[in-house]
C-alpha cells in the first residue's frame, strides 16, 4: 500500500517553516524517527568510539531531542526508535560490515558496554534520556537504512503514516540513508537539523544541504523550534 492514505485524516493540517519550503502533516499521519540514539554510538566505550570518533559531540545535541521528544508525545504524535543491532550470532552482519576499517573492536567483540552492536548488550540500548515508553515501535536494524530488512514499511503503511520527522545519529549515515529509504519509498520526510550530528561537522552541513538541495530531493529540513512553534508548544 503506498503512503496516500494521508488524504483521508480529518485532523488539522500542521504546517513547519522548513527549507526548501513549508512542510506540512497530520499528526495522526505523521510520525517522530528517532535513529539509533544509543549508548554504542554517544557515550565512551561503544561502537563509534572503536572507530577513533570523539563521541562527545554527539551528546550535545540530546537536551534538543528530549525538548522535541516530549512536545511530540505530548501532542499525541507516533513515535519510532531505531537502533543498530545484530543478533548475538551476528548471521545479520555481512563480513564486508564487519571487517571493514581498523576499528579498536569489531561489531560482536567485547567492549566497556559488552558487545559492539549486539541486541540486548547495555551499549546497544537507546540512552535513558530518549528511552522508548510502552506503546513505542522500537526496530532493531541491521543495515544503516532503518526499513532494510526490518517491519518498518509494513508498520507504516499498516498505522496509514504519510509524513515522517527525522532526528538522530550520525546524520550522514544512518539518518540519511533512512531519508533516503523513507524518500524512495513514497514519504514525507523532514529532518531537524539540531536534533541530528555527526563525529564529522562538515559532513552534518553537507548532509542538510543536499537533502533540501533541486526542491527537496531527498525531503525537507528545518530545525526543532520550527515544528514546536507549528505544534503551538512553547518555545525556549
Ligand atoms: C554508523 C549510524 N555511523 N547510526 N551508524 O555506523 O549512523
Amino acid at each position: 500500500m503506498t503512503p496516500d492514505t494521508a488524504t483521508t485524516s480529518n485532523t488539522p493540517l500542521i504546517t513547519v517553516a522548513a527549507e526548501p519550503f513549508e512542510f506540512s502533516f497530520r499528526l495522526d499521519r505523521a510520525a517522530l524517527v528517532i535513529i539509533d540514539m544509543q549508548r554504542d554510538f554517544i557515550e565512551p566505550g561503544g561502537f563509534g568510539e572503536t572507530l577513533g570518533n570523539n563521541v562527545a559531540l554527539l551528546s550535545a545535541i540530546v537536551p534538543a531531542c528530549q525538548r522535541m521528544l516530549a512536545a511530540w508525545r505530548q501532542a499525541g504524535g507516533a513515535v519510532v526508535h531505531t537502533r543498530e543491532a545484530h543478533r548475538a550470532d551476528l548471521s545479520d552482519c555481512p563480513p564486508a560490515k564487519r571487517n571493514r576499517g581498523k576499528p579498536s573492536l569489531r561489531i560482536g567483540d567485547v567492549g566497556p558496554m559488552g558487545r559492539i552492536l549486539v541486541a540486548g548488550e547495555p551499549g546497544n540500548q537507546i540512552i535513558p534520556e530518549l528511552a522508548p515508553l510502552p506503546g513505542e515501535l522500537v526496530i532493531d536494524k541491521p543495515g544503516k537504512g532503518a526499513f532494510y530488512a526490518t517491519p518498518l514499511q509494513a508498520w507504516l503503511s499498516e498505522h496509514g503514516m504519510q509524513h515522517l520527522l527525522f532526528m538522530g545519529v550520525t546524520t550522514e549515515v544512518c539518518v540519511q540513508t533512512s531519508m533516503r529509504e523513507a524518500n524512495d519509498r513514497g514519504f514525507d520526510a523532514l529532518l531537524l537539523t539540531d536534533c541530528t550530528e555527526s563525529y564529522f561537522p562538515e559532513f552534518k552541513a553537507a548532509t542538510v544541504a543536499m537533502v533540501h538541495a533541486q526542491g527537496g530531493i531527498v525531503g525537507w529540513t528545518a530545525p526543532s523550534v520550527a515544528v514546536l512553534q507549528a505544534l503551538r508548544v512553547p518555545t525556549p
